[in-house]
């Protein structure tokens, strides 16, 4: 089976620059791979890492490495099936559809900001996860935002300081 690889691009930014001619001039930092787990039973799921720092235009790879569920990534947004919104003003929201194991799902967001994110299947189960997306120099212009009530997401600060946390299992 393929792998799903889906690449959307948050503002247009980097297809308008296509359309000039000119290459997205933030190529240096890699892919960022967030894995979608869960343990044998299927009892505990969760993204891992579960905090990123990421800078704009960078991509972001989700892939299910979790050989007993599907999973997807989808933004905290009323588009969502009503959910608030719990990403920056003027970016646009994202849900991957099902993610099959070793599925992919990839992402570009080029707005500053917090995007916190769940797996629509598992957001009861706390299957949620939070990118920081900000300039390395410079003073991130990052909002901090209210907790969300299911589970703790690690801070904004805790993100922009160690750039990538995990969920010890
Ligand atoms: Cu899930």
């Amino acid at each position: 089976m393929m792998a799903r690889r889906t690449v959307l691009r948050a503002g247009g930014w980097a297809a308008g620059l296509a359309l000039l001619g000119l290459s997205a001039p933030a190529q240096a930092a890699g892919v960022v791979e967030i894995r979608m787990r869960g343990n044998a039973d299927g009892s505990t799921v969760w993204f891992d890492p579960v905090g990123v720092l990421v800078e704009p235009g960078q991509t972001i790879r989700w892939i299910n490495v979790d050989p007993g569920n599907a999973h997807t990534s989808t933004a905290y947004h009323p588009a969502n099936g009503d959910h608030p919104q719990r990403i920056p003003e003027g970016a646009a929201p994202w849900h991957s559809d099902y993610l099959l194991p070793d599925q992919t799902f990839e992402l570009r967001l080029t707005v500053a900001g917090v995007y916190d994110y769940f797996c629509l299947p598992h957001e009861e189960a706390g299957m949620a996860g939070r990118l920081v997306v900000a300039h390395p120099q410079g003073s991130p212009s990052v909002a901090a935002r209210p907790e969300p009530a299911q589970r703790p997401l690690p801070s904004v600060e805790e993100i922009l300081r160690r750039k990538i946390v995990r969920i010890d299992r």
